[in-house]
């Protein structure tokens, strides 16, 4: 396939959404194709040199006259600019809103025939579809990209049922970088972290919205750390954080949850987990998920969704309603006590991966939408 120029925007913290626009941006990068970020700062998982990977700033500058910084506006016009300096041949933008929108505009803006390409991750979609301010601009976002894409089926549904856009959506999986998600012996770390050898670990891994109930992840820990002996992981840090030391605080088991903040190398912490939890009440694809499960960890995830999408219950993980926590207990231990099933599941995992969500599959896929594209000017 020939070189392309490509521009992709995304928000560029700590977030699947952009986790994934960066790692796609990397693995092209990889493959020739040069790639322009156009965010308002370095994607956080950029975190090493690639000679055809360049970054341009968004900056915002809070003039005293606006009572808010217009950040829609410095994006179009940052992407207008570098669609026509470095001629790009197609923009890729994550969201609809606000980054479709400013990718129409900015087309309009520089009058060049650029192909948009965008991708739905979920809370523009689950969140905001339902507040009506936002419908109009997110079915504008989507009906005048050129392709849009989803997360997953689930997504793209729900993308239907809410928003109406006179639009085909297709369902995109999202991938992992089997070259960092791996099964990875990190046994060193568990005495590092006080983690006996008879214990069983369980870990989530989120930015602790509202929606990633994590009264539910941990009060799934305390049933099953009344059957045996465990630690839980909780991973992130977030909004809720707050509630949550002070929920662990009164419990004879807050020894065995420990708060790690945010993490740059989830994959050592998979290393030494068993299972992971993902209990949120809206979830469009749940990459953690799959970054658990390419390390050999199964998950318990809720009934939300694109989750059972990615868990298929009883072979790889559970899946249970929202706010069952027994349900996750109790699936929970019959796992962690059963050495020969948790095998199984962990093999499971890993075969998931191999036939649903390997990267080179779906990067050739991205691949064939940017041709398409460029074949539509
Ligand atoms: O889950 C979040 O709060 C972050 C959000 C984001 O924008 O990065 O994640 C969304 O996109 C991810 C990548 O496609 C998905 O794995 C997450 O399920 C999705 N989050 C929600 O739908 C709540």
């Amino acid at each position: 396939m020939r070189r392309l120029k490509i521009g992709i925007t995304c928000y560029p913290t700590v977030g699947g959404s952009g986790v994934l626009a960066t790692e796609l941006g990397k693995m092209l990068a990889e493959r020739g194709h040069e790639i322009h970020f156009i965010t308002s700062s370095v994607p956080f998982r950029l975190n090493k040199i690639y000679p055809n990977v360049f970054f341009h700033e968004v900056e915002v500058n809070n003039y005293s006259v606006f009572q808010y910084p217009p950040y829609d506006l410095a994006l179009a016009s940052k992407m207008a600019d570098v669609i026509k300096e470095k001629k790009l041949d197609v923009l890729h933008v994550h969201y609809a809103i606000p980054h479709a929108v400013c990718a129409v505009l900015a087309r309009e803006m520089c009058g060049e025939n650029i192909g948009i390409l965008t991708t739905l991750h979920g809370t523009d979609i689950s969140v905001l579809g339902q507040d009506s301010t936002m419908a109009q601009a997110i079915k504008y976002g989507i009906e005048k990209s050129d392709i849009v894409t989803a997360v997953s089926d689930a997504l793209k549904e729900q993308t239907y049922q809410l928003i109406d856009p006179k639009k085909e959506i297709e369902t995109v999986y999202n991938f992992v970088d089997e070259s960092v998600f791996k099964p990875i012996d990190s046994s060193n770390l568990k005495a590092q972290y006080g983690i006996r050898d008879n214990e069983r670990v369980l870990i989530h891994v989120s930015n602790f919205r509202k929606i990633k109930n994590l009264p539910d992840i941990i009060n799934t820990f305390f049933k099953v750390r009344e059957e045996m002996p465990a630690k839980l992981l909780l991973v992130g840090d977030g909004p809720e954080k707050q509630r949550m030391v002070d929920l662990v605080k009164s419990s004879p088991f807050k020894e065995d949850v420990l708060f790690l903040g945010k993490q740059e190398n989830v994959a050592e912490l998979f290393g030494l987990s068993d299972l992971k939890l993902l209990m949120s009440e809206t979830e469009s694809f749940g990459l953690v998920l799959l970054e658990g499960m390419a390390c050999g960890v199964p998950g318990i995830g809720t009934n939300v969704g694109g989750i059972p999408e990615v868990i298929q219950h009883g072979e790889n993980g559970f899946i249970i309603e929202p706010g069952d926590t027994e349900g996750a207990a109790k699936y929970a231990i019959e796992l962690l006590k059963d050495e020969e099933k948790l095998i199984q599941f962990r093999q499971a995992a890993l075969t998931s991966i191999q036939t649903k969500f390997l990267a080179k599959p779906i990067i050739d896929h991205y691949e064939q939408l940017y041709e398409r594209l460029v074949a539509l000017r």
